[in-house]
């Protein structure tokens, strides 16, 4: 296992699933759970030291509202760990996202965008990938493929415009 994917609510799934795809994608071997820091501290506390035993080299902690899953899991290792903040609040996330960045010094969370999942992913194979030049490469076509399919996007805008002019 490479990657603990944790989740403060089986709620927060359908957009951690994008997290889960992406890491799929890129072959990494990855876990998910659901584990809270509020709801259930002590089996998070415990998965977090089995995980490292495990394996686990980077942990994203993906959490709406009041979000204090990614620090909690910062607190507990010195592993990196990426803040997945879930737009499931009448505050849109916003509240997630301040939980989740602003960590004190000494102790960082690395936070993507409110429901940034495939980021989440992208950022954890970047970390893997320092140590590995497979992942380096996979990475490097999966920027190539961005960049060929806004290529595409441009000529047929570009083509639709003409047709219609
Ligand atoms: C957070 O509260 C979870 O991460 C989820 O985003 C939100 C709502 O959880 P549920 O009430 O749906 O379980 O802890």
């Amino acid at each position: 296992m490479q990657v603990s994917i944790l989740m403060g609510s089986d709620s927060d799934w359908p957009l951690v699933k994008k997290t889960a795809d992406t890491l799929k994608r890129f072959g990494v071997v990855f876990d998910v759970r659901v584990l809270s820091a509020h709801r259930t501290p002590d089996r998070l506390a415990e998965y977090i030291k089995t995980a490292e035993t495990a394996g686990t080299l980077v942990f994203i902690g993906a959490a709406g509202k009041a979000a204090h899953l990614a620090g909690v899991i910062a607190a507990h290792t010195v592993l990196p760990v990426i803040g997945l903040p879930v737009k499931s609040s009448a505050l849109d996330g916003l509240d997630a996202l301040l939980s989740t960045v602003q960590m004190p010094a000494g102790v960082p969370v690395a936070t993507v965008a409110i429901d940034g999942a495939e980021n989440a992913a992208i950022l954890a194979v970047q970390i893997l990938a320092v140590g590995s030049d497979t992942l380096r490469e996979k990475l490097e076509e999966h920027r190539r493929d961005m960049s060929a399919a806004i290529t595409e996007k441009d000529a047929a805008l570009w083509k639709q415009l003409n047709e219609t002019v």
